[in-house]
């Protein structure tokens, strides 16, 4: 909450002012010139189908105005999948790229001087093929290691708590994130080694105040594993980056990048360091997709215009700004030209880049950046008081704060209290002016792959690869023996992605999380809303005719992760009387039916955020169809563009919700395709 205006008391005392940009405790900014020597990177999230296609949008992009590269991997990448295996299928090449060699990695900067160019690379669970995959592919075309400039993420805590692309159970995987930072900062000393997130716990249901209280608990949790491999906080420590999400809350999100530095300094200084160096904290900022609306969604430039500011105004060192359309599906080349425009606009046509840390002293500002603190100080408080990071992640706290915030906000948008334009106000009747929409061919890129790897195969020296493997799945069992190093031999002799993950797997054992959403939140918050009232009214008749609640299986099918929309409607739905169960993230259609056979469902409803919908939909159908149960009304949600409604009707699907529905709407629109379904039975 704001005041409605501030003075000179509320910023008489506070400790944090006085320092001017680039000095200690950096609230300012991590330099003195900011942006008049270097405007913040234009650095836009791309990646998609094989990676020729990625490389001639990277070309494009640096071509337009882009001033680094950010890849973004698929799905099967991520979770250690060869393209050719039967889990990733369906998601191969739709949300990112698909590497499963070094050749494809080579493929993937054919004609970028990796030497010039800085690359961030997303990438977590297979961080050590895709690393690996990254350095060979830059030795054989001949760039030396120390010229190779980017960051990769390599940020597995906040895997496990929101983003959902980890391999390996939380202890394996802190040793692997620490192997790669140890080992780049050896050998690749201007890469950074981590880009320490909390863009998704924003994204996931996070306020500005506890996404930066998570973020910095994960980087605590670094710190500790780092220093206990008898690393210099000065040598390593500047080349910790972190990533940070903007929304549309704009002042608390600038006073959110100025708290992140200041803390980040203290507590870098606490610990010992010495150089200033390794106490300036520098970031990469991302406009929220959360906060982009598949409901006019020209409206979305004006949003990303807005966050863009806030994250510059924040003092960014390199920003994403995402596409209008991406609340519809991967931005076309029209949209992601737009986005990167936006960037150059603010930084050519604005004067914004003159000024160094413009809010600086002023009132309004400087307290926000207290109270921004203070808050943060507070949950790492809570967090201490549980005995750490993994301990909260593990008692479930964390997932506990994150949902409850979603569904917060959840309930204050369903009630109009917080106002989305052409969602919850000022909703327009006019049909929205359709947009060019790019469209993955995933079979095709499948195909691709498939042959790819089976060329690959023949054509490697077999023995070598066993060879590597074999001691790569040694060095898996054997603490103390840098994990990068034996994967970049692997890889060196073209070891795939898959093989390199399925030898670690042999020694680290794969993690499986538990699905879990929060009860009785929801409704406490609408208790006095009248549409909420009637769907509860209509859930308790509909159990009264039926001798049962209605009840629902949610699940994620295919290897996407995004289950916030799930839980949340989860946690709606029950809150309304459904009875729901949740499945397991990752379920297969297999698995689904087992489900379904265990207890009696009357619905079955089904979340993809991944483009894969319509070869997952076709899957889940075929297996239903075999084992039965096909009469079970099917529900979908996620992002579903409208040229694919009919095609998932023809399957079956009853119902398509996407993101933005309001609660009683998908409550009652359950109710009455169960209802239409009674009555056909009937007939
Ligand atoms: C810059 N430099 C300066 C100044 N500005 N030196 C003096 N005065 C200045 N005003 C120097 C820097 O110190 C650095 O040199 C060099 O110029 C490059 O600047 P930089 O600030 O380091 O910029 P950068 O190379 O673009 O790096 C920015 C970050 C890096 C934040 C440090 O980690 C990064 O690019 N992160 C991007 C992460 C990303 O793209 N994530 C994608 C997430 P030295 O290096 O010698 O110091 S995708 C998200 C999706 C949603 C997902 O995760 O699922």
């Amino acid at each position: 909450m704001h005041k409605p205006y501030y003075t000179q008391d509320d910023i008489d005392g506070l400790a944090h002012l006085g320092s001017c940009p680039g000095e200690s405790p950096f609230v300012r900014g991590p330099f003195e010139s900011m942006y008049r020597q270097k405007p913040w990177t234009i650095r836009q999230y791309t990646g998609f189908a094989g990676a020729d296609a990625s490389n001639a949008a990277f070309k494009r992009t640096l071509a337009e105005g882009g001033q680094g590269l950010s890849v973004a991997f698929d799905l099967a990448t991520h979770l250690g999948f060869d393209s050719d295996h039967p889990t990733a299928q369906a998601d191969v090449g739709r949300t990112g790229v698909a590497i499963d060699s070094v050749e494809d990695m080579k493929r993937l900067f054919d004609g970028i001087d990796l030497s010039q160019v800085s690359v961030s690379m997303t990438m977590n669970g297979a961080v050590l093929p895709i690393m690996a995959a990254f350095i060979v592919a830059a030795e054989e075309r001949g760039v030396a290691r120390h010229q190779l400039r980017g960051t990769i993420q390599n940020d597995i805590l906040k895997e496990f708590m929101v983003r959902n692309t980890y391999i390996f159970e939380p202890e394996p995987s802190m040793r692997i994130c620490t192997d790669v930072v140890e080992y780049l900062s050896h050998e690749l000393p201007n890469f950074n080694s981590m880009s320490i997130s909390g863009y998704h716990f924003q994204e996931a249901g996070a306020d500005p105040a506890l996404e930066l209280a998570l973020t910095l608990a994960n980087a605590r949790a670094y710190l500790d594993r780092i220093a206990a491999r008898g690393l210099d906080l000065d040598h390593f420590c500047h080349r910790l980056s972190f990533f940070f999400g903007v929304g549309m809350n704009f002042f608390n999100e600038i006073a959110k990048l100025r708290a992140a530095r200041l803390l980040w300094s203290e507590e870098v200084e606490r610990r010992g360091a010495r150089s200033e160096r390794a106490k300036r904290m520098k970031m990469h900022c991302q406009t929220s997709g959360w906060s982009l609306t598949a409901q006019e969604p020209q409206n979305n430039l004006i949003r990303t215009t807005i966050e863009a500011m806030a994250g510059v105004f924040g003092g960014t060192q390199s920003l994403h700004t995402n596409a209008y359309d991406e609340a519809l599906s991967l931005p076309s080349e029209h949209s992601a030209r737009l986005a990167r425009n936006t960037q150059l606009i603010l930084q050519q046509e604005t004067g914004i880049c003159e000024v160094a840390d413009p809010w600086g002293g002023s009132y309004m500002m400087e307290s926000m950046t207290k109270a921004m603190a203070d808050r943060v100080r507070a949950y790492l408080a809570q967090i201490d008081a549980q005995g750490g990071i993994l301990q909260a992640l593990q008692s479930g706290w964390v997932s506990e704060q994150i949902q409850t915030g979603s569904l917060h906000t959840q309930s204050r948008i369903d009630t109009g209290q917080q106002a989305i334009i052409g969602v919850n106000r000022f909703v327009s009747d006019e049909p929205t002016p359709s947009a060019a929409l790019l469209k993955v061919e995933g079979s095709a890129v499948l195909n691709e792959q498939r042959t790819r790897i089976a060329h690959l195969k023949q054509s490697r020296d077999g023995a070598a690869v066993e060879q590597a493997l074999a001691r790569l799945a040694a060095g898996a069992a054997q603490p103390g023996t840098n994990l990068l190093a034996l994967t970049i031999d692997a890889i060196r002799v073209r070891a795939t992605v898959g093989e390199c993950t399925q030898a670690l797997l042999g020694h680290m054992r794969r993690y499986h999380a538990d699905s879990r959403f929060l009860r009785g939140l929801y409704a406490a918050d609408r208790r006095q809303d009248t549409a909420w009232r009637r769907l509860e009214r209509q859930v308790k008749t509909f159990g009264e005719g039926e001798g049962h609640a209605p009840a629902i299986l949610l699940v994620k099918l295919g290897l996407d992760g995004h289950d916030r929309g799930i839980q949340v409607v989860a946690s709606g739905l029950k809150d309304a009387g459904f009875e729901v169960d949740m499945g397991p993230l990752f379920s297969t259609p297999e698995q689904v039916c087992k489900m379904l056979k265990f207890r009696h469902y009357d619905a079955l409803g089904v979340s993809i955020l991944s483009g894969a919908h319509l070869p997952l939909i076709e899957q889940l159908v075929g297996a239903l169809r075999e084992n039965r149960l096909d009469a079970i009304p099917l529900f979908v949600g996620g992002i579903i563009p409208e040229t694919d409604t009919a095609a998932l009707q023809d399957l079956g699907v009853s119902l398509i919700f996407s993101p933005g529905t309001r609660m009683e709407v998908i409550g009652e629109s359950i109710l009455n395709a169960l209802a239409a379904v009674r009555c056909h039975c009937a007939e």
